[in-house]
């Protein structure tokens, strides 16, 4: 198969198993040891779920999303040498405040790390008068930064792209309500600099009966990977069952100059709340992805979603195996 990914360099060290033999020729597999980061990995967690992870320093680093006992919602710091064997922080990460004066969150949650230019940015979903999007960054994991909520309350679910377009930063997001939100479209806005957000545009809205999975709200999952065949952009969906939500993911491919237009939407899912550990835990029926890592020689990819909102689990795919079920079973 010829190679698609753009501005990919080598991961050769990325956790990594083959996928298993029968199956019915789904795109990606699980991980056959998930959940591959428990709940209890610090002293005080409850859960530890929708998190990101990138590549640093020959191994991996990456920001957490841990519920604590006394169920706070915060962000922690963790680092592994294969991606798959994980220490974090006990206590969240302190910012330095780059802020004019903006009040500390009062919760963070569903982080996301995105390496763009010269630094890692964080972005999450913050605690400011309900849910809003918070935004910093690090150089080295050690010392964070910082600086404005990129979009005003309500929104969750800030995803940055990994390089400026048409020389503009761009992040996509999904407006919100103050509770459980049952709605959800996922818009584009660009920056010049990381804190002025403007040129918002529409991306995609849920789909009705021809795709159940996506049909009460759909929100961006890891940042969007570039591909010769546009953003690939894995994306979550939630079904509104007599039950409550049922969260499951696949993917979408998006314009590389002009990302707001969706060239390819998949149909079905990719990934579905279905084994014990997506199933049962403190939010029931989640699968939720938020970090994937991409060898740009072999074209394999990793993504680690969360699971039951209570651990993460880590699926494996090819690109270019992705990016065909896409176009194949496009609903555009
Ligand atoms: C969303 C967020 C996610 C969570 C999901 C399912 O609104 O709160 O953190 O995984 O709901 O509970």
């Amino acid at each position: 198969m010829h190679k698609i990914l753009k501005n990919a360099p080598p991961l050769p060290n990325m956790p990594w198993e083959e996928r298993p033999a029968g199956g019915r020729g789904e795109p990606m597999w699980r991980f056959s040891a998930n959940p591959v980061i428990p709940r209890n990995l610090t002293a005080t967690s409850n859960s530890i779920f929708n998190s990101a992870v990138v590549p640093f320093k020959g191994g991996f680093a990456g920001v957490f999303r841990v519920d604590d006992t006394s169920r706070r919602m915060n962000i922690h710091r963790g680092f592994s040498a294969d991606g798959m064997s994980w220490k974090l922080d006990d206590e969240p990460i302190r910012f330095l405040d780059g802020s004019a004066g903006l009040p500390e969150s009062e919760y963070k949650y569903d982080p996301r790390v995105v390496f763009v230019e010269d630094r890692y940015w964080i972005i999450w979903c913050n605690g400011y008068h309900g849910a809003s999007i918070g935004m910093g960054y690090t150089f080295d994991f050690e010392t964070f930064h910082r600086i404005e909520n990129p979009l005003m309350p309500y929104n969750r679910n800030g995803v940055l792209f990994p390089r400026k377009i048409r020389g503009n930063y761009a992040l996509l997001s999904r407006p919100s309500d103050s509770g459980h939100t049952p709605f959800g479209d996922i818009f584009y806005s660009e920056s010049p600099d990381m804190t002025y957000w403007g040129r918002h545009r529409h991306v995609m809205s849920p789909l009705g009966s021809q795709s159940l999975w996506q049909s009460t709200k759909v929100g961006a999952g890891p940042a969007p990977i570039e591909t010769t065949e546009g953003w690939l952009l894995f994306y979550h969906g939630v079904l509104n069952s007599c039950n409550g939500f049922v969260y499951s993911w696949s993917a979408a491919l998006l314009d590389l100059e002009e990302p707001w237009k969706v060239t390819a939407r998949s149909r079905p899912y990719i990934i579905n709340p279905s084994r014990d550990y997506e199933c049962v835990g403190d939010v029931p029926n989640v699968t939720f992805p938020c970090a994937a890592l991409v060898d740009g020689e072999t074209e394999r990819v990793a993504v680690y979603y969360g699971c039951a909102d209570t651990v993460t689990g880590l699926a494996f795919g090819r690109i270019g195996e992705i990016v065909d079920f896409v176009k194949k079973n496009s609903v555009i």
